[in-house]
């Protein structure tokens, strides 16, 4: 659950990157942290084998002010691996909300159900069945891609969200989205908009005045 200090007028936010390995959680991650300005951004955290494969998680903190509140976004990926089920659900304790990143090659389908399932696991053991999340599926630019009309939803009611994160493509589209959702569960369970005076729109803005949204990222 998002920790709101009143106080301190400070927001924190969860969010985590899940999905099959290698589908590009990591890839996501280092594209958005490019995107963040420089005073806002905490360290890109990657903590990765040799080979590039996340061994714990990586973390990618974002922190800015907006209508006199404090946010510190705590963008989080999980490791693949079959191995690091537990981790995985060490790092989803707590998340606001989720993206899961699918892989697009039709390779990959049971994979991608694979992890869905352990994901749905995860979120029941931890008490965090209603959290919002947002299926993007990556590397769009496979040649075996599977169609976007027909691929698996899940169990999401909103269409699936399409990245090539390896060029940058689609990866704010899946964070700003995953962002909203974020909002407005946070909002109906503690009232975030009528205790603080700021409402989504509010939010988003001020997110995307420290990460920056270009063109060529919003198609
Ligand atoms: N073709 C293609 N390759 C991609 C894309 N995004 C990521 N990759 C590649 O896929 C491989 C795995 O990417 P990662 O981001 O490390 O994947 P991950 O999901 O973090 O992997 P684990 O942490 O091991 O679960 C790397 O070689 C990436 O360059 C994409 O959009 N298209
Ligand atoms: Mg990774």
């Amino acid at each position: 659950m998002a920790q709101v200090d009143f106080n301190e007028r400070q927001i924190t936010l969860k969010v985590v990157y899940y999905g099959p390995p290698r589908s590009g959680k990591t890839t996501n991650l280092k594209a958005l942290h490019t995107r963040v300005d420089d005073l806002n951004r905490g360290r890109l955290m990657l903590l990765d084998t040799r080979d590039d494969r996340t061994l714990f998680f990586d973390l990618l903190p974002i922190f800015f002010r907006a209508s006199g509140l404090s946010f510190r976004l705590k963008v989080y990926t999980v490791p693949g691996q079959p191995m690091h089920e537990a981790t995985r659900r060490v790092v989803l304790s707590g998340a606001d909300g989720v993206a899961f990143v699918a892989d697009s090659s039709a390779a990959q389908l049971e994979a991608n159900r694979q992890s869905w399932q352990s994901l749905t696991r995860h979120l029941g053991t931890l008490g965090l069945e209603r959290i919002p999340v947002v299926v993007q599926y990556n590397k769009r630019d496979l040649p075996d891609k599977v169609e976007l009309s027909t691929a698996d939803r899940f169990a999401t009611v909103d269409p699936p969200l399409e990245a090539t994160a390896s060029e940058g493509k689609g990866v704010l589209p899946t964070f700003f989205t995953l962002l909203d959702r974020v909002w407005d569960s946070i909002d109906a369970d503690m009232q975030l908009g009528q205790r603080f005076g700021i409402t989504r729109a509010g939010f988003r803005e001020a997110v995307s005045g420290h990460v920056g949204a270009g063109p060529r990222d919003i198609v």
